[in-house]
């Protein structure tokens, strides 16, 4: 019996997804393509009836417009959303804002796939003079400033998003409601690492794919219900096809991925 249900959306495409541009903490807004992306969304969870009770989601633009969306498209406006820094995508350091096949070009496809990818490497930190650094926005301005990141790993993503998960997320999952968290790659992959039991390697490599829900039924001891619909290593379904899942899931991995035509330039 279902006790508890959680739905997790990755933001769709940002203005510097298009772009192609590492962003971490910088706030950019999703692009048409992206607002589409959360309304295909919305859709799929109105479809599957799914109510909520509360809603999360991080301090960043393209998450909030993505729950936005998914509010007014399934006709849940009034539903309560909280929102926490501890949701945000991971904090990028140096390479905020450069071009991700630029960076590919000059450092290297390994080097770039250690940043993206590994569970313990962070990327170059950022300058605290730098545009980006989080530490001169207002938005932060309630973290004590040893706790505002230069830059992050995985493993430094999941530890500052777990304790909210523990804080503010398990209290209404106890309490059996049904929420929707709307985060990033590497936040949900956070609370799916936690949620799952997954192994650091294999949670590093798992592509959250864009715009797609993601459903957690969960027992009264909280733990995921497999549902038959589940892709592996996942206990939750994708409210889509398993080839739309596994095509969003490339175009993501891709995105640093330079083009034979591309090297020759
Ligand atoms: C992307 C994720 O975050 O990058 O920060 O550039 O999805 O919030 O726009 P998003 C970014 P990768 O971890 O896939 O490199």
């Amino acid at each position: 019996d279902t006790h508890a249900t959680i739905v997790f959306l990755r933001h769709g495409q940002s203005m510097w997804n298009e772009a192609n541009l590492f962003t971490g903490w910088a706030d950019v807004p999703l692009t048409t393509l992206g607002k589409n992306e959360a309304a295909a969304g919305a859709t799929q969870i109105w479809r599957e009836g799914i109510v909520f009770d509360v809603c999360y989601t991080s301090l960043l633009k393209r998450a909030q417009q993505t729950l936005d969306i998914v509010l007014t498209i399934t006709g849940q406006e009034h539903v309560i959303t909280h929102n926490s820094w501890r949701l945000n995508e991971r904090m990028y350091g140096a390479l905020t804002g450069l071009d991700k096949k630029q960076t590919v070009a000059k450092y290297g496809e390994d080097q770039v796939k250690l940043w993206r990818r590994s569970f313990s490497t962070p990327p170059p930190p950022i300058d605290t003079d730098n545009e980006h650094w989080p530490g001169n926005d207002n938005r932060y301005a309630h973290i004590p400033m040893e706790d505002i990141p230069r830059s992050e790993c995985l493993k430094d993503t999941i530890d500052r998003t777990l304790p909210y998960w523990q804080s503010d997320i398990m209290p209404a999952l106890k309490r059996g409601k049904t929420i929707c968290i709307a985060a990033h790659g590497n936040s949900i992959r956070g609370m799916l690492k936690y949620l799952d039991n997954i192994p650091d390697d294999v949670i590093a490599g798992l592509e959250v794919p864009t715009g797609i829900p993601l459903v957690y039924r969960l027992d009264k001891n909280l733990q995921p219900i497999f549902d038959a619909r589940a892709s592996a290593p996942l206990r939750g379904y994708f409210l889509a096809d398993p080839e739309e899942v596994k095509k969003a899931q490339e175009a993501v991995a891709n995105q640093s991925k330079v083009r034979w035509s591309e090297k020759q330039e």
